[in-house]
């Protein structure tokens, strides 16, 4: 395997300006046949034209219409000498879609054919120059049986249809726009849509359409809802309007990712397609929002303004990640619920890219180095990525970074940049701004991998009446990058007086104070700032609302946090302070080695925000959720899961006792009255009902007591919507109760035909919290179950990934049982799925950081992986790593 570096970037030697594609569609063997106008790149010297493919069968190569001579050399297809500076290339290949279990290229998906190109797929279609700097425009052929593939698509506008001989049928699109191949998409199969027009501010109308199988129209109206919204947003926030005359979304059932932003054709995995009440939860209606959003909002970043090469990928993802989250922002609505929407996306990042940034594979957002380009979708280049662009929002505002965006497209349309073509739109569009004065240490955010550390240290001086703030940051060596320089930190603050109040800041030099609340920045490796008129000790609440993706050490007591849980005025600072005074906790059992026994003001902190009126019931679960496994693990070293896990149960034990009147008050009090409907008031109810439930349930089970065991049965019964029931059950799963095997039992009965509630049935299974080694053998047994399956990306996903990735305490076993299975595992998905299994294999990214004797067993899985000769070179990239 070879590395591909970032450095070594060289313009093509040749631009393909328009393709003209046929296919001859059939799940055995597709014809392709492609007719390309090529024109060399004037400005290098004369090359052979090298071509990507892989996996195709070769049937013929014309120049100009006549044979050329060519040769294959390292998976290229090469022809040494085309004959003019301008020349048209036709190709026919073959190729198989039902052989196509990798599901990149053109594969075969229940009984239709779809495509997925992103990355390196377009060349596992036909030979080309595979690299996004290359833009076409591509006109599109398809012709294949019509009773089997009634609907035919392809990217832009249909311009021509009729039937053929045989009982065929075809269609041709025209894509005005010119695109790289990565955002090519072909669908062929027995579909119907969701149709709707819309008209757009310049009065144009546009149509839009969500295609599924027969059968799941009523779960349609939730994406299309999303898609309309997404389009007005996208115009009223950034100006952006729809620029195309069809917008098409298409659900497939086995994707590899949630979903893919073609050119007017998205592409998406049914999990973010399909929602009714009855068979998704609040989560699932918000996770198709985003995603739809998401790859709207590349038509804009992404494909108007697409990525030079594949080390700038959050030139398009970190982008439009952040849109995406401001979008779900705004639906969401009021102040309350944006918080709750900013905590669920730092807890991701926590609990995914400070992991991934703290291990083997640590990559700077923008890489440096890879072997293979699918093993850099990562929380680095994506979630990260959306922290550096909202860094820069907050040092520009917002009306400065829709300046930025302005002249980021001003400058870019229909190109192909890089992140420093981006930082530098957004930098000269606010020239008297933090970010263009100290551009170069911002963007090392880019270059630099590592969770930085940020120190705070206050110093109040009485007779000044002043409050010192030292900063310093430290940033860790990665993989291959040590000697790191100091980067620009955004840190939002505000100071507390010891009774909650919020004080007014003013910094030594000012004339006045400005707000309670302002943003300090950190430039260098440590600097001070000076606050005034502070006639007494203060609370700190620093980096609110998560201003950087740092760990942050201010060195506050309990007391401190107590205050901030109280009465800060920044609801994410406040959810911070409660999940660190039970970080405390946790940590404070693990260190002595003794059982957990919360402290009397930690409990009424919780029942007073459990009861706290006013406060949104949703930041009310949030704030009452323990802080996971996986992240309390990474705050840690040498870290023993199984104890980790019985600790944090205990204290989950406790606070369902000890509350136990408040959790039923809760319960009582959040039922939500009226038709579902899955917006944020709603679901909060939900979300904060099913919480006190399962405390209730934990609390019965404990106590033997059958009333609230028996009610959560009758509400997984009786319940109207997915959220409710999935609730229930797992109240009662996760207690361990008697009454949960016929819950299972019965939800199986009841959902066996709807593929993504049975991915429900699997991963609710998989995701119980470990009790004596049952739930490992629960999943061993159903590994076996007739709907298992590792060749569809979602039912592994939601069974082996979901063990292995989020079920600490379950997959690290003392006996290594769960590396075992890992290794196995690994091994048989690469030979199916390449991308699949080294996203699998990831999840024993952290093995460094086990105690023993989890550390060596976990080395010994991955060493056994690493043994075996035929491994793609995804896999192979995440298990070399893994052992450096
Ligand atoms: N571009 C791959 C899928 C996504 O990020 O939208
Ligand atoms: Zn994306």
């Amino acid at each position: 395997t070879t590395l591909v570096r970032r450095e070594d970037y060289l313009a093509p030697a040749y631009w393909i300006r328009t393709a003209d594609l046929t296919f001859d569609l059939d799940a055995t063997k597709t014809i392709v046949s492609s007719k390309l106008a090529i024109e060399r790149n004037s400005a290098l010297p004369v090359q052979p034209l090298r071509l990507h493919g892989e996996d195709l069968n070769l049937l013929r190569v014309l120049v100009d219409g006549q044979s050329v001579s060519f040769r294959h050399e390292d998976g290229l297809l090469v022809i040494d000498a085309p004959a003019a500076d301008a020349f048209t290339l036709e190709i026919r290949n073959t190729i198989s879609p039902e052989k196509n279990t990798q599901l990149s290229g053109l594969y075969a998906s229940g009984s239709g054919l779809f495509t997925q190109c992103e990355a390196e797929g377009f060349r596992r279609i036909t030979y080309f120059l595979d690299r996004p700097d290359v833009m076409a425009v591509y006109t599109v052929t398809l012709r294949g049986d019509a009773k089997k593939y009634p609907v035919l698509l392809s990217n832009g506008n249909l311009v021509e249809q009729g039937t053929l001989d045989g009982g065929k049928h075809f269609a041709k699109w025209h894509d005005p726009f010119p695109k790289p191949s990565y955002l090519f998409a072909v669908v062929a199969a027995d579909l119907v849509a969701r149709e709707q027009w819309v008209r757009t501010r310049s009065g144009k109308e546009h149509l839009l359409q969500v295609y599924v199988t027969r059968g799941e129209l009523d779960k349609t109206e939730h994406a299309m809802n999303s898609l309309i919204a997404s389009i007005v947003w996208d115009e009223a926030r950034f100006k952006l309007p729809l620029d195309l005359e069809r917008f098409m979304i298409v659900a497939v059932p086995d994707f590899n990712m949630g979903a893919m932003e073609n050119k007017g054709l998205n592409l998406f995995n049914t999990k973010y397609v399909l929602a009714s009440p009855a068979t998704a939860t609040d989560v699932d209606f918000d996770g198709i929002e985003s995603v739809v959003a998401h790859e709207y909002f590349h038509n804009w970043t992404g494909n108007r303004v697409t990525c030079r090469d594949w080390f700038q990928l959050s030139l398009k993802e970190g982008l439009t990640v952040f849109r995406d989250q401001e979008f779900s922002m705004d639906m969401a609505g009021s102040p309350s619920a944006r918080a709750v929407c900013r905590i669920g996306d730092v807890r991701a990042l926590r609990e995914r890219q400070f992991p991934e940034d703290a291990g083997p594979m640590a990559h700077p957002v923008r890489p440096d180095a890879y072997q293979a380009i699918d093993n850099f979708y990562t929380a680095t280049v994506y979630e990260k990525g959306a922290e550096v662009v909202r860094m820069m929002n907050t040092l520009v505002g917002r009306e400065g970074f829709a300046a930025g965006m302005a002249l980021y497209f001003e400058r870019h349309d229909g190109q192909a940049v890089t992140c420093d073509d981006f930082a530098q739109a957004m930098a000269d569009a606010n020239p008297a701004s933090a970010l263009a004065q100290h551009l170069g240490s911002f963007k090392r955010w880019y270059a630099q991998a590592g969770t930085p550390r940020l120190n705070a240290r206050g110093n109040w001086n009485a007779e000044a009446a002043t409050y010192t703030l030292t900063l310093s940051q430290q940033l860790p060596d990665t993989p291959g990058q040590s000697g790191k320089q100091p980067q620009l930190v955004p840190v939002a603050l505000g100071l507390l007086s010891r009774e909650g109040q919020a004080l007014p800041l003013q910094l030594q030099g000012e004339d006045a104070p400005q707000g309670t609340e302002r943003v300090l920045v950190l430039t260098e490796a440590e600097q001070s700032f000076t606050f005034i008129g502070i006639g007494a000790e203060v609370v700190p609440s620093l980096l609110r609302n998560f201003s950087a993706p740092v760990v942050l050490d201010d060195g506050l007591t309990d007391a401190d946090l107590l205050v901030l849980l109280a009465h800060d005025s920044d609801a994410f600072n406040r959810w911070e302070a409660g999940q660190r005074l039970a970080l405390n906790r946790i940590k404070a059992a693990l260190g002595h080695g003794e059982a957990v026994q919360l402290d009397a003001p930690f409990v009424e902190a919780m029942r007073s925000l459990l009861r706290e009126p006013g406060l949104d019931p949703a930041f009310k679960d949030l704030a009452l959720t323990l802080p996971s496994e996986i992240y309390v693990a990474e705050q840690i070293s040498d870290v023993d899961p199984q104890r980790l896990h019985t600790v944090r149960e205990a204290m989950l034990d406790q606070l369902a006792t000890a509350l136990q009147a408040d959790w039923a008050w809760a319960w009582d009090e959040h039922q939500v009255q009226g038709g579902y409907r899955p917006d944020a008031e709603q679901s909060g109810r939900r979300a904060l009902a099913n919480k006190a439930l399962a405390m209730l349930v934990r609390a019965a089970a404990l106590s033997g007591e059958p009333v609230w065991p028996g009610k959560a049965y009758q509400r997984f019964k009786d319940a109207t919507n997915m959220t409710d029931r999935l609730g229930a059950l797992e109240a009662l799963v996760g207690a361990h109760h008697e009454l949960a095997q016929p819950a299972l039992e019965r939800f199986y009965a009841l959902f066996r035909h709807e593929p993504l509630v049975l991915d429900k049935w699997f991963m609710l299974q998989a995701r119980a919290p470990e009790k004596n080694g049952q739930v490992f053998a629960q999943v061993k047994a159903l590994l076996k179950h007739p709907d298992f399956t590792l060749g569809n990306p979602n039912r592994a996903r939601a069974l082996l990934f979901v063990l292995a990735a989020s079920n600490p305490a379950a997959f690290h076993r003392t006996d290594a049982a769960g590396y075992v299975l890992w290794a196995d595992k690994v091994i048989e998905m690469d030979a199916i799925n390449p991308q699949l299994a080294s996203r699998f294999a990831r999840s024993l990214d952290r093995w460094r950081n086990l105690a023993e004797p989890y550390r060596s067993a976990a080395r010994e899985a991955i060493a056994r992986v690493a043994a075996k000769a035929e491994l793609s070179s995804d896999t192979r990239e995440i298990i070399e790593r893994a052992l450096q």
